[in-house]
């Protein structure tokens, strides 16, 4: 979709306006568009084709003639015509969280920094101290905003990266005749971002391996190729190793590169106390090696029981394994049906029908139709007579499915004050509620904190959608005290949602694992919007596993029967 290409121009544009010190209005115009597109669930190019690009709310005549421009030529010439006299090296310091265009252009007016490596320097040296509003708190915030930006650089969203490696493993396969060709790193473990894909092979021949891994399709550039090992840049500029290893030291070597690094030096160690020695080649005891063909052989030399990957961060989990203590995660086959999927009657592109279908092929045994509420007009947000309508397709529809049902619900708005979107008496005939936070994001800590647990006070509210609105990559959290949520939702016996959706996986695992300890429920929904997204399910139970939550910990491995019973509670 371009809407983020799009928004980051136009907040780009609005940040050299503002850099350049220009005119107000102008400023908020296009920070406006940029937060208009960047929430927009529609799809901007289909938008355009129907020539509603002046519908949506907050756009006027100008900025739709501006997205027309960039859809048909990938520019914008205003853009280019803005960013003259203002450098690439400026422009990119814009992006330095918490450092706006006025701060820069304090310090390059006043210190003379072009680029990031003086920025760096003066921070370092004390030298920006002294301009006007610039203390050690707000240089100290400039030092923590550069090394976010670093960390974000180069990394690519989970959701992004899963597929192209699961197409490259089974491809490579498929051509090599070897099954033992798995992906290690942080994709084994899961992290919500991925700095590179590391895989792992071994089998008969060695060089046939890494001559098929250097010729897939998906290969952009060959960085390195040599007898057992190669790196490549596939699609989307993800970097991609590939390792090939003796079978007897296979296991030790997809513990090994697994990591994290945090976990593995934490686990060898042990095994030094032990008299053990653990490495990529396998398990040694003096010389003599013990283990290696399995990556349990690495866990059971020190006695410890096998660790899933995604726990692998060093939280813990080497301490429990120590006392047999391990969590028994929760497994995708045991989520029961999704709790969040968009259908055409909102901003979704199939029918309620369809969604059902393919909820049952998927094999659950239900799926909550979650569109949206009136005040979201861009999706074409349900007011309460349309929801009434969609309740009575939905009972049609249920009628003809066997073993399976579909949920009445919505994804109601929570509008500025913390009011719900939808009146209580619509609210009541529904089976499920997801309430969520869709505007307004910029309100303050303490506003938006008691906005979103009024919400939660609603009686008719199951679930928080998207807790702290945060976009992978795009848009940081709100301000909120997720802490305080968390408490309201535990006081009102509601659910926090996993948001499994690839750019958001919100709830993130720290506060899954949080919320197990508050024993608090936790709904895992994919916020489909089209159905070749329900497969990020796996992204949500992957979140779910990363923050060590059990079977009982998440509402949706709950059978239909249950689950009703659950959120008819009150
Ligand atoms: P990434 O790629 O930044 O998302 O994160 P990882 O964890 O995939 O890191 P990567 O690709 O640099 O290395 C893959 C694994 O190899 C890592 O998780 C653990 C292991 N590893 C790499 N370097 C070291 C090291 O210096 N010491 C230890 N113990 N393990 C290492
Ligand atoms: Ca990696
Ligand atoms: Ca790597
Ligand atoms: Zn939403």
């Amino acid at each position: 979709m371009k809407n983020k290409e799009l928004a980051d121009l136009f907040d780009k544009m609005a940040g050299i306006l503002e850099f350049k010190d220009e005119n107000p209005f102008k400023i908020n115009a296009y920070r406006k568009a940029s937060r208009i597109l960047g929430d927009l669930t529609q799809d901007i190019e289909e938008v355009a084709e129907r020539g509603e690009l002046k519908d949506i709310p907050g756009i006027g005549e100008g900025m739709a003639k501006k997205i027309e421009e960039y859809l048909k030529t990938g520019k914008v010439s205003k853009f280019e015509e803005v960013k003259k006299g203002v450098s690439d090296e400026l422009i990119a310091m814009m992006d330095i969280p918490g450092m706006g265009p006025k701060t820069l252009a304090l310090i390059h007016k006043e210190r003379g920094i072009n680029n990031l490596s003086q920025l760096e320097k003066a921070v370092e040296d004390g030298s920006l101290i002294g301009l006007p509003g610039m203390g050690e708190k707000k240089v100290e915030n400039i030092r923590r905003g550069i090394q976010l930006l670093k960390q974000s650089k180069g990394r690519m969203n989970l959701g992004m990266a899963f597929p192209v490696a699961k197409r490259i493993v089974e491809t490579l396969r498929e051509r090599t005749g070897s099954e033992k060709i798995e992906w290690a790193g942080s994709l084994r473990r899961m992290r919500e971002n991925i700095g590179d894909i590391d895989l792992l092979a071994t089998g008969p021949d060695h060089e046939k391996i890494v001559h098929t891994f250097t010729h897939l399709p998906e290969v952009k550039e060959v960085l390195a190729s040599g007898e057992t090992k190669a790196s490549v840049i596939v699609e989307g500029g993800l970097q991609v190793d590939l390792r090939v290893v003796e079978e007897g030291s296979y296991g030790a070597a997809l513990q090994y590169f697994t990591g994290s690094k945090g976990h593995n030096i934490h686990l060898r160690g042990i095994a030094r106390a032990r008299g053990i020695k653990i490495n990529e080649y396998g398990v040694f005891k003096g010389e003599k090696k013990i283990g290696g063909k399995e990556e349990k052989d690495v866990y059971k030399a020190i006695g410890m029981d096998w660790i899933e990957p995604e726990l692998r961060e060093d939280r813990g989990e080497i301490e429990a394994a120590q006392k047999k203590n391990l969590p028994r995660l929760i497994e995708e086959s045991e989520v029961k049906g999704d709790l969040h999927v968009h259908s055409n009657w909102s901003d979704g592109s199939s029918s309620i029908e369809e969604v059902a279908r393919a909820a049952q092929k998927k094999g659950y045994q239900y799926v909550a139709i979650c569109d949206h509420s009136k005040t979201l007009k861009i999706t074409h947000g349900l007011d309460e007579t349309r929801l009434m309508k969609q309740m009575e397709e939905i009972d049609r529809i249920n009628e003809l499915l066997k073993s399976f049902q579909i949920l009445k619900g919505t994804e109601v708005d929570i509008l500025s004050d913390g009011r719900l979107d939808l009146s209580d008496k619509a609210l009541e005939k529904l089976d499920f509620v997801v309430a969520s936070v869709h505007s307004g994001f910029k309100q303050d800590r303490e506003r938006m904190t008691k906005r979103i647990i009024k919400a939660l006070e609603n009686p008719f509210v199951h679930v928080l959608g998207h807790p702290t609105g945060r976009l992978l990559g795009a848009r940081d959290p709100y301000e909120v005290d997720i802490d305080e949520v968390m408490e309201a939702a535990k006081k009102y016996g509601k659910a926090l949602e996993i948001n499994a959706y690839f750019e958001r996986l919100d709830l993130d695992d720290i506060h899954c694992r949080k919320a197990k300890e508050m024993s608090m429920r936790v709904a895992i929904g994919t916020d489909t919007h089209h159905l070749d997204q329900m497969w990020m399910m796996s992204l949500g139970v992957a979140v779910a596993r990363r923050g060590w939550l059990e079977t009982k910990d998440v509402l949706n491995t709950l059978s239909l029967k249950e689950l009703l019973k659950w959120c008819h509670k009150k």
